[in-house]
């Protein structure tokens, strides 16, 4: 997913210079969401016009194109009300080129430029629509019809407002998206909005905020659609009734004031912890220093206002610190992520679990016919490693479920159901629809995220955060642990009261009160990895091998190098090896085998003779002192023992070390992986 960041600063005195400084640091916040090109775009020094620098790349090839582009001189003198908006972008529409970089604009005078994540699926309607009326144009993206459209409702409707032109643009368009459009007719003016696609604004006074939200204020709008050739008499676009105006409503006036527009926290703590989540179809407006948040529709059970929250998250927790990556540094936060996930919900004196979001959905979900879980990549992972212990500790039919597939199969939902979203960003497209799906069937639905605001979070009816912090990287790693571990919570909480798995439930408690150290006894074997990847790392494949509580650890370990290394890997479960992948296996094949003391360790140790016996030489993960497993090979990796059912949480760690270093031989870049995004918003 790409990103969005607008800067406008009221009554607060700041040179061009200082604020492309702002805008290019607010990208490089936001580089981990995946991107192929970026842009930016200000006032020019009289005022008259905007300017706009865009390159494909990396935000420091546009940080260089800056620094030639606007020499010192009036881009130095201190501005005091300004506008700017970036881009950093994934391409769907239109291969990674400047001219189809962002932001697009309206017409060669620049008159109203648009940043926008997302896509606009009937792009090629409203684009016909307008070439009907002489527009040309210049990019393949379907972006640029959004800035061409407020142009022509602004030409046709020069009475409308900037935030009442964007609003019926809007009403225009299908699809995805989060916007943030800027004007040279509507100088210090920003319109932003979003619809299935993030996006917050932080608020910055130098005296503190006079309120805690924000009224919204609503319009009267039917929501009848256009098309191309739906003309009203008049030729010209049927314009709906506009929100209410603001003249005589102030929500938010403040003397000096900033503004920060972004698709997500990170790239907005620096400079204020105060911000406010955008919801689907909201339309915030910034007009003379104020900010008003419109609706075009009141429906019933909308609120009145929009919260203005306090982020949790330290600028600190976005940083490398002495790391060289942030992949390297969430491996090797996961001793204390695990814990945080734990705080204030696992009570080892008492040996209770308190989950304060779904507390009072338990007893429903308790009588429920099924649960389902449902997630994408390393997130379907988590539910696939948690699947056999929610089966034995609810003792209900445990789904798990790819959220693409289980789409595509319209799979029947009851409303007995329950189901689960797992996901660490809480915005990934194929998760959302879905929650959807499942909530318009009437089942319960429940989130595990790691993103507080986020639409997966705010859709759903109760849900566990997961408490790992801001996870950077692409590549997931201690989010994957904490969704592990929330559904392991939730497990024991669902049978806190059947008195046959009260010793079951004792011993994994037990366990779970060491993870944190054992996790740490595991990283210690970074060097004895890294060693390991410097035998893989010219290999073209992996096989990885396990079953059990394991086997997710396979698909896991596979993901994580196919993702970070570009290798070919795949997750084999071990009891399948005779029904095929065997063929695969020779003395050249790299081969990883987990076996480990648990009840299909006596199956695992037959595969691992099949292995050996074809002349495999495989890295066996086993536990500490186990001589048995490791005669099969010089190359094993011991792991401290710990409860069959956490299991994967340490054997995984090995996976996620063993990925990062083969990257890094491979000379590939370990926290932005060619083609992937850290939360894939389009389906
Ligand atoms: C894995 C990747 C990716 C991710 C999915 C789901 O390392 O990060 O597979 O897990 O795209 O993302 P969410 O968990 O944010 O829904
Ligand atoms: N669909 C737009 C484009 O291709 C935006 C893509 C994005 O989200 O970056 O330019």
């Amino acid at each position: 997913m790409c990103g969005i960041f607008a800067y406008l600063n009221y009554l607060t005195p700041k040179s061009r210079l200082e604020v492309l400084d702002l805008l290019v640091t607010g990208l490089k916040r936001l580089e981990y969401r995946g991107y192929d090109s970026t842009g930016v775009a200000i006032d020019s020094p009289d005022n008259k016009n905007i300017v706009m620098v865009k390159r494909t790349g990396k935000v420091k090839v546009l940080e260089e194109a800056i620094q030639e582009h606007f020499s010192a001189g009036d881009y130095s003198e201190p501005v005091m009300t300004h506008i700017g908006i970036a881009h950093t972008r994934w391409a769907t529409h239109g291969v990674p080129c400047e001219r189809n970089s962002h932001p697009h604009r309206s017409d060669d005078g620049n008159g109203f430029v648009v940043v926008h994540n997302g896509i606009i699926t009937n792009y090629n309607d409203v684009k016909t629509f307008l070439a009907k009326r002489g527009y040309e144009f210049e990019s393949d993206t379907d972006t640029e019809v959004f800035a061409k459209l407020v142009h022509h409702l602004w030409k046709t409707h020069p009475t409308y407002s900037f935030r009442e032109l964007v609003e019926q643009a809007i009403l225009q368009v299908e699809g995805a998206f989060a916007i943030a459009v800027k004007s040279k007719h509507f100088p210090g003016e920003c319109v932003a909005s979003r619809r299935s696609s993030p996006l917050l604004v932080g608020i910055k006074t130098k005296t503190r905020l006079a309120t805690d939200h924000i009224p919204i204020l609503y319009g009267k709008a039917d929501d009848k659609k256009l098309g191309p050739d739906q003309d009203s008499d008049s030729g010209k676009p049927q314009v709906l009734p506009r929100s209410e105006s603001t003249s005589e409503f102030m929500p938010l006036e403040e003397k000096e004031v900033e503004y920060f527009f972004a698709s997500d926290a990170s790239a907005v703590i620096e400079h204020t912890n105060r911000v406010i989540y955008l919801e689907d179809d909201d339309v915030a407006a910034v007009r003379d220093g104020t900010l008003s948040i419109h609706r075009l529709k009141k429906s019933l059970d909308d609120p009145h206002a929009r919260e203005i929250t306090t982020l949790k998250m330290e600028i600190q927790q976005i940083m490398k610190g002495n790391y060289d990556y942030f992949m390297q540094k969430e491996i090797f936060e996961q001793p204390d992520s695990v814990v945080n996930t734990m705080r204030g919900r696992v009570r080892f004196d008492g040996n209770a679990i308190v989950l304060g979001g779904i507390k009072e959905y338990i007893p429903e979900i308790k009588r429920c016919r099924r649960l389902m879980l449902i997630g994408c990549g390393t997130s379907y992972h988590s539910a696939v490693a948690t699947r056999q212990l929610l089966e034995e500790l609810t003792e209900l039919p445990v789904m798990v479920e790819l959220a693409s597939d289980f789409l595509d199969r319209n799979t029947p939902i009851f409303r007995d159901d329950v189901c689960f979203f797992i996901s660490q960003s809480g915005e990934t497209a194929d998760t959302l629809m879905a929650l959807r799906y499942c909530k318009q069937r009437g089942a319960l639905i429940v989130g595990i995220t790691n993103t507080v605001g986020s639409s997966i979070c705010r859709e759903s009816h109760c849900g566990v955060h997961i408490n790992a912090g801001p996870e950077i990287g692409v590549a997931s790693t201690k989010a994957y642990t904490s969704q592990f571990i929330s559904l392991v919570m939730f497990a024991l909480v669902m049978s806190e009261d059947r008195l046959s798995l009260q010793q079951r439930r004792l011993e994994i408690l037990q366990a779970l009160s060491k993870l944190a150290d054992q996790i740490r006894a595991v990283l210690k074997l970074d060097s004895k990895v890294q060693e390991l990847a410097k035998d893989l790392y010219q290999h073209k494949s992996l096989l990885i091998m396990g079953r059990g509580y394991n086997f997710a650890t396979c698909l896991e370990g596979a993901l994580k190098v196919k993702e970070l290394t570009y290798m070919h890997s795949e997750g084999i479960m071990a009891g399948e090896l005779k029904h095929g992948p065997l063929a695969l296996v020779d003395d050249s094949m790299p081969v990883l085998m987990i076996v480990l003391r648990d009840p299909v360790y006596v199956k695992c140790m037959n595969a691992l003779q099949q292995v050996t016996s074809r002349k495999g030489c495989p890295i066996i993960i086993c536990e500490e002192g186990d001589e048995e497993t490791q005669a099969f090979s010089s190359r094993h990796l011991e792991i401290p023992r710990t409860v069959d059912c956490l299991q994967g949480i340490l054997t995984v760690i090995p996976m996620q070390l063993l990925s990062y270093h083969i990257a890094v031989l491979r000379g590939c870049d370990v926290d932005c992986p060619r083609n992937l995004a850290k939360s894939v918003t389009v389906e």
